[in-house]
């Protein structure tokens, strides 16, 4: 029997009691009387001065404004997010990192049927889990989200470290033509099959990277940054001078306390750092980005001509509290393999695209796909898609990575935190969690999970052209 995705999505959205229901119904149709009224998120077109000075740049936003709101919350909050469309086309909100219900991931024609202009959707899940989140539309995302759709989304720590600032650096960029507005040439064959769409101007918080973005910090200061890397394409590669950076969190997950010279933040992927600020008085440090096409400068930290706050760092313990998810265990999990090829320089020979086989110069000409995972490449959109592995709830899955094309591919997988095992076959130091992992150019990269989290998730690169060029799949939970 062939189901195809409409219908799955149809039962799932029933059994979840979700609909997407006209503007101004949600609210009323869906939240009892008791509950206080939900988050208002609403997508539209927005102009804004990403320089002082310079011409505003038409974007489209979250209420308004890009980056949207940062979003606040506490571990074991209840989010109640009401999504409003203002824009001309379908969108839907995916939360990326947040361990929620299937229903609520927001991934259109997987897990919901897309927002439609003028329409309204109300997420609701609990949130498991303390981290630095951010979101973002899963609908024609290398379109939507350069245009500047994300957002950071926190949840704080049952009880928070100490620190005296607690500072979101989301990064993103833009590619602006001479005029200063964007240069409209999403999903070109060209990004598709190498770098990805790379813009000309990065920022940060919505405003252009470089000088102008100051942090005033104090002597004796400790801060908690948080960075995020919300751009479609662009790889940083991050220093800062003068101090010590101490990750404590990866993709917002608990990590053992450690320094980091030079941060690799690839699309999608986060950082939280502890910088304890002791240099002297009235000096000037920069964060600078060495990635690919570096884009330099990105921001400072400035000392004021305050006394100081204290003359070494605080004694405060600064390891975070891990979060309580199921732990893989290698001995009894289930190998399992992806083959990635494709791109520019790499071609994969041949493929299946939804399921039917093809040569892939063919699939490359008419269908836009340069990517395979499994021989298979997936449409954004598909709705006749297997999933590249079906797996048992609780099983406990070893998932062997295998980059055999010449770009890194920041992977991501919805529904689930995973540890990296091993890269190239050598043991990560930290084994750390996260939900998107860099794999390099050539590289392997092995990771394990306990897939407890039941639905069709997405697996995916997260730049968001190759996804847009077929490297896109989902696993299978049930
Ligand atoms: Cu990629």
């Amino acid at each position: 029997m062939t189901i195809s995705r409409r219908d799955l999505l149809k039962s799932a959205s029933a059994a979840a009691g979700l609909a997407s229901l006209p503007a101004g119904m949600a609210g009323a149709a869906t939240s009892p009387s008791t509950s206080p009224p939900p988050f208002e998120l609403s997508t539209g077109l927005v102009e804004q001065e990403l320089k002082a000075g310079a011409p505003k740049t038409r974007l489209w936003g979250f209420n308004g404004s890009v980056p949207g709101p940062v979003l606040r919350y506490r571990k074991g909050d209840r989010a109640r997010i009401l999504v409003s469309n203002g824009l001309s086309v379908d969108t839907a909100v995916h939360w990326h990192g947040v361990r929620v219900p299937n229903p609520m991931d927001g991934v259109p024609f997987v897990t919901q049927d897309p927002i439609k202009p003028g329409g309204k959707l109300l997420y609701e899940y609990p949130l498991l889990d303390s981290g630095t989140f951010w979101y973002h539309p899963h609908q024609s995302s290398f379109e939507q989200v350069p245009r500047g759709l994300y957002g950071a989304y926190i949840v704080a720590e049952s009880k928070p470290i100490e620190v005296d600032q607690d500072v979101v650096w989301l990064l993103s960029d833009v590619k602006l033509g001479a005029d200063g507005q964007q240069v409209e040439d999403y999903g070109r064959i060209l990004d598709l099959a190498n770098e990805g769409r790379i813009g000309n101007q990065v920022l940060v918080n919505g405003k252009a990277a470089g000088a102008a973005q100051t942090l005033d910090v104090r002597r004796g200061e400790r801060i908690r940054l948080r960075l995020i890397n919300a751009a479609s394409a662009r790889i940083f590669r991050l220093s800062l001078a003068g101090h010590v950076m101490t990750a404590i969190a990866f993709d917002g997950q608990a990590v053992q306390p450690h320094p980091v010279e030079q941060i690799t933040l690839g699309p999608g992927m986060r950082i939280d750092l502890v910088i304890d600020c002791l240099q002297a008085a009235g000096a000037v440090f920069s964060m600078t980005d060495a990635g690919h096409r570096g884009a330099g400068e990105i921001a400072r930290l400035a000392y004021s001509r305050e006394k100081s706050l204290r003359e070494k760092p605080m004694a405060a313990a600064i390891r975070l509290v891990p979060n309580q998810m199921a732990e893989p265990d290698l001995k009894r999990a289930q190998d399992h393999y992806i083959v990635f090829q494709g791109g520019m320089r790499g071609a994969p020979v041949i493929g299946t695209i939804d399921g039917k086989p093809a040569k892939i110069n063919e699939i490359m000409e008419k269908e836009g796909i340069t990517w395979t995972m499994n021989y298979s490449a997936q449409h954004e959109h598909a709705l006749m898609h297997e999933p590249l592995f079906h797996f048992k709830k609780g099983a406990h899955i070893a998932l062997h990575m295998i980059n055999e094309t010449d770009f890194a591919h920041p992977m991501h997988m919805h529904g689930h935190f995973f540890r990296v095992v091993a890269i190239n076959g050598k043991k990560t130091r930290f084994q750390e969690r996260r939900d998107t992992v860099m794999m390099g150019p050539r590289e392997n990269v092995d990771i394990a999970f306990v897939a407890d989290n039941p639905g069709e998730w997405m697996f995916h690169c997260h730049i968001l052209d190759h996804s847009a060029g077929g490297m896109m799949g989902t696993i299978a939970v049930q």
